[in-house]
């Protein structure tokens, strides 16, 4: 769709999207009422500005239901959030919203080069998490053979993988890099199998990871993006240019902020992401802050396609580490690693502690031979070199600490790699 008529039809969305939260949130009634905002006041989609941001606490303080629209005979599906302190976030879709939510799942693979002639094997969890029935249904939709196997029980995955011939991975990239792993202990050669098509995501991932993960599995890597907040996977993803992931900008609306002033940013800039829902009927969200910190391209694709382009995801503004008063994301340091020689595994952790009041980093990575364990002057180098690479990319001294082959604990979803032990 041209921009101009894109732009129109969001212009009309926003307006029917006040006026419905008016209506039938009362949480929100109050938020727009304190705002002075009415449908009327959205005469362009600027005015989007005058709209107050929603939080995670915005959902907490009205679990499970309170910013429900519909009554719940009306909810024919409920999802949470995969958060692991505290109340999830809720979320229940209406049966219109999950014909969109396919749709726009099924926008997401078909752009990725998926077509019905596909054997799908869904290596996500299935259950609360969005992200299994998300791709599961987007992939049925488009008339793909689905094979919901879930994640975990690895070499079973990958013995199915082979005997039915999968064509398309569905998981998360850290899950993919341990099947590759697991297959080549198992004495397969995965890049042998009918693996074509990788739809990776729920997690960042670096350049150089998707580069391994592609080189072990013969794959092709694309990535894409949602959260369960907005209705899960669906919201962007990567067409096969590869050079940004199209942002679904006729259901969702996306815009970039500064996260300490709450300002909106200039276009091109990089900031957290804050996403408003334009068609959501069971749980709308107007200007939802995400705290995924990208940047966003307008101009149009080389694929033809007009939506905006979000750069992959930077980090969170949340998962944002602060050492010694250094800002650093954990997907710089993943950069070093990946780019570390063959004898570097891509398993690694970041340890945070304190000392002396101080805050001390120690990387630990894997060795990929146990050999290496035996021949100090060997290792140092190793050691030495990392530490060197570290220093140049993030500023920061750390300590590096190399460990047996296999060591690391692996994940079937998305990886934590960030132990903070620090003293408060
Ligand atoms: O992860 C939804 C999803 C499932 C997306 C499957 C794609 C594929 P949540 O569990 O609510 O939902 O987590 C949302 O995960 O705010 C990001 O921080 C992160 N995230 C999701 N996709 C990506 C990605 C699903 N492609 C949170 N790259 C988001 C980087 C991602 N981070």
């Amino acid at each position: 769709m041209p921009r101009k008529e894109l732009e129109a039809l969001q212009l009309e969305r926003l307006k029917r999207l006040v006026d419905y939260c008016i209506k039938r949130i009362p949480h929100y009634r109050n938020k727009l009422e304190k705002a002075g905002v009415t449908a009327e006041k959205i005469k362009c989609l600027s005015d989007i500005e005058y709209i107050p941001y929603t939080t995670k606490d915005d959902m907490r303080d009205t679990y499970p239901y309170g910013l429900f629209a519909v009554p719940l005979k009306d909810i024919v599906r409920i999802h949470a959030s995969s958060g692991t302190t505290g109340k999830p976030t809720v979320v229940g879709y209406t049966r219109s919203d999950l014909n969109n939510w396919s749709d726009l799942v099924a926008r997401i693979v078909v752009s990725a080069g998926a077509t019905e002639n596909d054997i799908a094997q869904i290596s996500f969890g299935y259950g609360l998490f969005t992200g299994a029935l998300g791709l599961h249904y987007g992939l049925e939709r488009i008339g793909a053979a689905v094979i919901p196997i879930s994640s975990g029980n690895t070499e079973k995955q990958i013995m199915l993988m082979k005997d039915f011939g999968s064509t398309v991975l569905v998981s998360t990239p850290s899950y993919a890099m341990y099947m590759s792993e697991v297959g080549a202990e198992m004495g397969i050669d995965m890049r042998k199998l009918n693996l074509r098509l990788g739809l990776f995501g729920s997690e960042g991932c670096t350049d150089e990871l998707r580069a391994k993960i592609e080189n072990n599995l013969g794959v092709f890597f694309t990535d894409n993006y949602g959260m369960s907040e907005l209705m899960g996977p669906g919201v962007s993803g990567e067409c096969r240019e590869r050079c940004g992931l199209h942002f679904a900008e006729d259901h969702f609306y996306p815009e970039i902020i500064d996260s300490a002033t709450m300002q909106v940013k200039p276009r091109g800039e990089v900031g957290e992401l804050v996403i408003t829902t334009l068609t959501k009927e069971g749980i709308p969200l107007l200007r939802y802050r995400t705290k995924d910190i990208t940047r966003l391209h307008y101009d149009t694709c080389k694929c033809g396609r007009t939506h905006a382009r979000m750069e992959k995801v930077k980090g969170r503004s949340d998962d944002m580490l602060k050492i010694k008063g250094v800002n650093v994301f954990p997907s710089q340091i993943e950069s070093v690693i990946m780019t570390m020689p063959d004898a570097i595994s891509p398993n690694y952790q970041i340890v945070l502690t304190t000392h002396n009041y101080m805050d001390e980093i120690e990387i630990k990575v894997e060795l990929v031979n146990a050999g290496l364990l035996t021949n100090y002057s060997d290792l140092e180098n190793l050691q030495n070199q990392i530490r060197h690479k570290l220093h140049t990319v993030l500023g920061l001294d750390c300590r590096v600490t190399l460990l047996e082959p296999k060591s690391i604990e692996r994940f079937v979803g998305k990886a934590r790699r960030v132990v903070d032990n620090r003293i408060k």
